[in-house]
């Protein structure tokens, strides 16, 4: 080996050495490789939501597969470190492993990396058989093998030019001290970052699956209040229709957290602070033995065009906001509340929507029945009839603070969206879709939704190629909160029509024709569609 410092390196000597330990390098890069596979993996198992990570998998099925001899000897070994030490034990084996494929790839290539892909082989065989698993679980085990393989590759050929460079100084184009070093550069640096982001991937997919088991182990409490009832006649037997709740799949997300925020409900808790005379900090089991409410409100986004699909409706379980505040009591000129997240998001809530008697803002904690999806802000999100989302519907929710419009903002202000956002009146039409052909001489159903929560639609006109303006027939609805289904029958006449919707609130306001993008407080114009009638 030799023996130069960086700082010599301005006036090295070609080394005539040769490199005294080559396998011993090589080795070190076959578990450098590994580590970039355990990197990668995880970090790809972090992207499934903590899901096909292989060192789970593999860890699981070597506890299940090992005799009950062998785990009780471990017990007794080990005492309850029985975990720690497989894990020590399986570290041990991984090392030697990888270092010996990386003393095999520079003798005999490519023999090194049909070892990892054994490996990996082995390690998707125990990612497939676990008992859940998705389609796309084996994915992160072949990412850290094609990870592994390329850096055991790259990091050996520079190993190799760094061999020939010591061997024979005057057949190489660089002296050996750099080829040392290009050496080292690469093995350090991939060491680095496959260790930093292995760990900090591996640390996310356990909080992610914790909270994932502790979800499904909520058991919510029914409502104290019951909401109104969901009407017979709020759905209409339409084809094409949006169904009047919307399942939490298909329910719109939009955040700005890069990864769904893993929140334990056992560690959450919500601070009520700011201008208020009582502090109060609630915690989960005290949230869910407080008198809930259930109530089926429409939630929309500001950032929905005409015609677009961020809004939906679900069934909500949660506290009343204002019972909260009451407690609380605010104090002198306050009129905001800004929630906190643990994403860092926020949002600026009008206080008298939240004080309001006939408003069930709530503090959720169900959605449709379930305990809150966690892309919808498991454990406790809030919900406010007749606001966009941006400012009032904070998922992940752990802070309410009670100030005034003149001293705080929410997220999206400052990023050019106004302070206020109530939902402005909407229709949408949902069925003919635009560009397609419908039979002409047959009746065809035109329909789709209304909205504008809290204030409630009672009417929707449409009108074809500019006609008159026809009635829809009108569904019912659980309250104004919600968004209505609409319908009207039409007999098409060959040729291309235009249709449009407008709505009219239950205060007698028609929707605007004024077309206006989403910034910075929502949409506004008429949705149509264009059909072919043959
Ligand atoms: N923590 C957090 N809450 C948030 C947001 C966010 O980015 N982070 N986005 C808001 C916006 S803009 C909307 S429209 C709604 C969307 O809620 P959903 O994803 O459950 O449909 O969440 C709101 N709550
Ligand atoms: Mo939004």
């Amino acid at each position: 080996m030799t023996t130069e410092t960086p700082t010599d390196e301005p006036t090295v000597q070609p080394s005539t050495t040769p490199l005294r330990r080559p396998a011993l390098l090589a080795a070190a890069v076959g578990v450098v490789a590994a580590a970039a596979f355990l990197g990668v993996a995880e970090f790809g198992a972090l992207l499934l939501g903590g899901a096909g990570s292989p060192l789970v998998a593999v860890g699981s099925a070597v506890i299940d597969l090992a005799p009950p001899g062998a785990k009780d000897l471990m017990v007794a070994l080990f005492g309850t470190g029985d975990k720690v030490a497989l894990f020590v034990l399986m570290t041990v084996l991984v090392v030697a492993i990888s270092a010996g494929a990386g003393v095999l790839e520079r003798a005999r290539p490519p023999f090194g990396a049909l070892v990892f892909a054994a490996g990996g082989v082995l390690a998707l065989l125990a990612v497939s058989t676990r008992s859940g698993s998705g389609t796309f679980d084996g994915a992160p085990t072949v990412l850290g093998v094609v990870a592994a393989v390329v850096v055991l590759r790259v990091v050996l050929r520079r190993l190799r030019r760094w061999e020939a460079a010591a061997a024979v100084p005057t057949a190489s184009p660089r002296p050996a001290s750099v080829e040392r070093r290009a050496f080292l550069v690469w093995g350090v640096t991939t060491a680095t970052v496959a260790v930093v982001v292995g760990t900090a991937s591996r640390l996310g997919s356990s909080a992610m699956q914790a909270a994932a088991a502790a979800r499904r182990a909520v058991r919510l409490p029914g409502a104290a209040v019951r909401g109104p009832a969901v009407p017979a006649g709020a759905s209409l037997d339409v084809e094409g229709i949006t169904p009047y709740l919307t399942p939490n799949a298909d329910f719109y997300r939009i955040d700005t957290a890069l990864r769904v925020p893993a929140v334990d409900p056992a560690d959450w808790s919500l601070r009520v602070h700011g201008a208020v005379e009582q502090e109060i900090t609630l915690r989960w089991d005290e949230l869910l033995a407080l008198p809930l409410e259930e109530h089926v409100a429409t939630l929309s986004c500001v950032s929905n065009e005409v015609g677009g699909d961020l809004i939906g409706t679900a069934r909500w379980l949660g506290y009343p906001i204002r019972d909260l505040l009451a407690r609380a009591r605010p104090t002198g000129d306050a009129d905001m509340v800004l929630s906190r997240s643990v994403d860092g998001f926020s949002a600026g809530t009008p206080l008298d929507v939240l004080q309001d008697d006939g408003t069930a803002a709530l503090l959720a904690v169900g959605m449709n029945g379930e305990p809150l999806p966690a892309e919808h802000g498991f454990p406790v999100r809030m919900v406010v009839p007749g606001l966009f989302g941006y400012v009032s519907a904070t998922k992940w929710v752990t802070e309410l603070e009670v100030t005034r419009f003149a001293d705080a903002q929410g997220y999206w202000t400052p990023r050019g969206w106004s302070e206020r956002g109530p939902v402005k009146l909407e229709s949408r039409i949902d069925t003919p879709r635009n560009g397609t052909t419908v039979a002409a001489g047959e009746r065809v159903a035109i329909a789709g939704v209304a909205w504008q929560p809290h204030t409630g639609v009672k009417a929707v006109e449409v009108r074809v190629d500019g006609d008159t303006w026809q009635r829809a027939e009108l569904a019912d609805s659980a309250s104004a909160d919600t968004w209505r289904q609409w319908v009207l029958r039409w007999t098409p006449a060959e040729g291309s029509h235009r249709i449009e919707v407008r709505a009219i609130s239950a205060d007698g306001q028609v929707q605007t024709s004024v077309e206006r993008p989403p910034a910075p407080n929502g949409a506004t114009g008429w949705h149509s569609v264009t059909v072919d009638a043959r």
